[in-house]
């Protein structure tokens, strides 16, 4: 797809990864108009008429950029992880903002003897929506699973006997306490990474560059 009149596209979801991305933006001298908690505007302009930012469903965010609709992006490692044609193909080498952290975890219900079950080679029903990172961690692992894919909510489905187990994020604990669940293996610690589209970078690279030194700050 081509880039209209030069303006660069950032592809972002809203939320906490809109927030964090925020004072990237302010260093850079870049004052959004819109909030996208409130307006329900998609295509949000700034007052730097070379830059436009689009919100999209975070699992969306490597899809615009991959095809070019957006010149780059900010999603976390859990997403591009799970996206189709990461790491090779279109997407740029990504910068990790350190931001939205959390990490990726097995949990299971209170009292439920994950450990040694594993010991045992019982074979698990795991419920999640990162099928790819959950089947590479138990491929590792040398674990038989069945794999159950949901797009949200995973914690409900230990509690529901959907599943022995489920792969999900965790940032504070809070939500597998509230639903008597406990983490018993982390599989991986998530941030945010920047993500550019590779004929952008080529054929915008002028236009690019003093965005892409701003956020490689927060990798120092
Ligand atoms: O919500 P939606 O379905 O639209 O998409 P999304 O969940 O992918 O988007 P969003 O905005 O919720 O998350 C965007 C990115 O933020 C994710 O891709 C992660 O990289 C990152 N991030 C950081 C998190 C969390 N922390 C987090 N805690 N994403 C989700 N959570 C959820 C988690 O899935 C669980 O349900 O929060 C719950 C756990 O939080 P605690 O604090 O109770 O442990
Ligand atoms: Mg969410």
């Amino acid at each position: 797809m081509k880039n209209v009149n030069n303006i660069l596209t950032l592809a972002l979801s809203k939320g906490r990864i809109f927030k964090e991305t925020i004072p990237f933006l302010t260093d850079a001298g870049v004052i959004i108009h819109d909030d996208p908690e409130t307006s329900r505007k998609l295509i949000l302009n700034t007052n730097n008429p070379k830059l436009r930012l689009i919100i999209v469903r975070a699992s969306d965010v490597p899809t615009y950029v991959q095809y070019g609709a957006a010149d780059f992006g900010i999603a976390g490692k859990d997403v591009l992880l799970e996206h189709e044609s990461y790491p090779s193909g279109t997407l740029y080498q990504p910068i990790d903002l350190n931001i939205a952290k959390c990490k990726l975890a097995v949990a299971v219900k209170n009292g439920f003897n994950y450990h040694e079950m594993v010991k045992q080679g019982a074979r698990l029903r795991v419920a999640t929506k990162y099928t790819k990172s959950a089947r590479e961690h138990f491929a590792k692992k040398g674990v038989y699973i069945d794999l159950i894919k949901l797009y949200g909510s995973m914690e409900l489905a230990p509690l529901v006997g959907l599943a022995d187990a489920i792969v999900d994020l965790v940032s504070t604990g809070n939500t597998l306490k509230a639903n008597n669940l406990i983490e018993v293996e982390e599989i991986m610690t998530v941030s945010s990474r920047l993500v550019v589209n590779r004929a952008s970078l080529k054929n915008n690279e002028k236009h690019l560059r003093p965005f892409l030194e701003v956020f490689a700050k927060a990798t120092i």
